[in-house]
């Protein structure tokens, strides 16, 4: 394993030795009204953060947690090593291993926004963070997003089983007790209406771009291709095909060892469309489709979601 992708799954591990030192009501902590994972944020990033000067050419991938933000982060990665090997006309080989810092925006130390002011472009991040927590710059100077969503269902059920299986999320004794807690904002990052309202501001605007994991999951091949479009990364339909067959569920789950470690099964679960079914009461039915049609139905974000065909008994 190479340095940098070493450096990735030292954080996890680091994270996961110190939650199992920790008391679960000190697993998380509250920034400006959310709540956030102790040992992967810290105020000391979240102040620092504001001095990270975003540009125009920023490749930004946004997504609540369980959206799918590995997956897509793997194409993003992919494409932007083929696409730079290309223009430097080097051989085509990609080399999974090159990330020069933790892809997650608000993870790491204080010193990470100093040094990645100093990163060529394009620089690739990927967040979790909702938009007004984002330094200002990002949208004054309009980096590039890629928004990613995923059907709440499927999100609630992919991060009840993730906090159940991994020592720095506050774990729950069952499915009700979690499906409370994520219809009532005690999720760290937030809660998933709040961010797809607070998102839903920025949907139509020219530098981004909203993709949903269903979409890319029922048409991978031309969601790579809409993907490569938006960042105007142009390469050919082998090249393209290589990224999609990478990406595959199947190839990631095998490489998971090696890109996150004793966690890799943990990150890459089942990766399919209605899980939620194995879960969710009729009553939580009723009260999750209560919750949509308050905070998100009849918006871009809303409409993308197809709540009619994914999430609907
Ligand atoms: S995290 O920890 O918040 O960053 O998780 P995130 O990567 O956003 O989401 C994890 C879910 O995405 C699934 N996944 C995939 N689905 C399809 N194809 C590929 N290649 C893929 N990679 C990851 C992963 O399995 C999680 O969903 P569930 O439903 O739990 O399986």
């Amino acid at each position: 394993m190479e340095k940098s992708r070493k450096k990735f799954t030292d954080i996890l591990d680091k994270a996961v030795a110190t939650a199992n030192t920790m008391q679960c009501d000190e697993l998380l902590f509250s920034y400006k009204g959310i709540l956030y994972p102790a040992t992967f944020c810290s105020l000391e990033v979240f102040r620092a953060m504001e001095s990270f000067e975003a540009r125009s050419d920023d490749i930004i991938l946004a997504g609540y947690p369980k959206s799918g933000t590995n997956w897509v982060g793997q194409i993003l990665s992919d494409l932007v090593a083929i696409f730079e090997k290309k223009m430097k006309n080097k051989e085509s080989s990609v080399n999974d291993d090159e990330l020069e810092e933790f892809p997650y925006f608000e993870i790491g130390d204080a010193r990470k926004y100093e040094r990645m002011n100093k990163l060529p472009s394009p620089r690739l991040m990927f967040t979790h963070l909702l938009p007004e927590i984002l330094p200002t710059s990002v949208f004054k100077n309009k980096a590039k997003i890629l928004l990613l969503i995923r059907n709440p269902k499927d999100v609630a059920t992919s991060f009840y089983h993730f906090s159940n299986a991994i020592s720095p999320f506050p774990s729950y004794d069952t499915w009700d007790d979690f499906f409370a807690a994520f219809m009532t904002k005690k999720m760290p990052w937030g809660c998933y209406f709040e961010y797809l309202s607070a998102w839903n501001k920025y949907a139509a605007a020219e530098n981004v771009m909203v993709l949903s994991y269903e979409e890319l999951k029922e048409n991978p091949v031309q969601g790579v291709k809409n993907i490569a479009d938006f960042f105007g990364i142009c390469l050919t339909e082998k090249e393209l095909q290589s990224v999609v067959e990478r990406s595959s569920f199947q190839s990631m789950k095998k490489n998971s060892q090696k890109t996150h470690g004793a966690l890799g099964n943990v990150f890459f679960r089942k990766g399919g469309v209605s899980d939620w079914k194995n879960l969710f009461s009729e009553d939580q039915n009723e009260k999750m489709d209560k919750a949509f049609d308050k905070h998100i139905r009849g918006t871009k974000l809303g409409t993308k979601l197809k709540y009619e065909i994914y999430c609907k008994v």
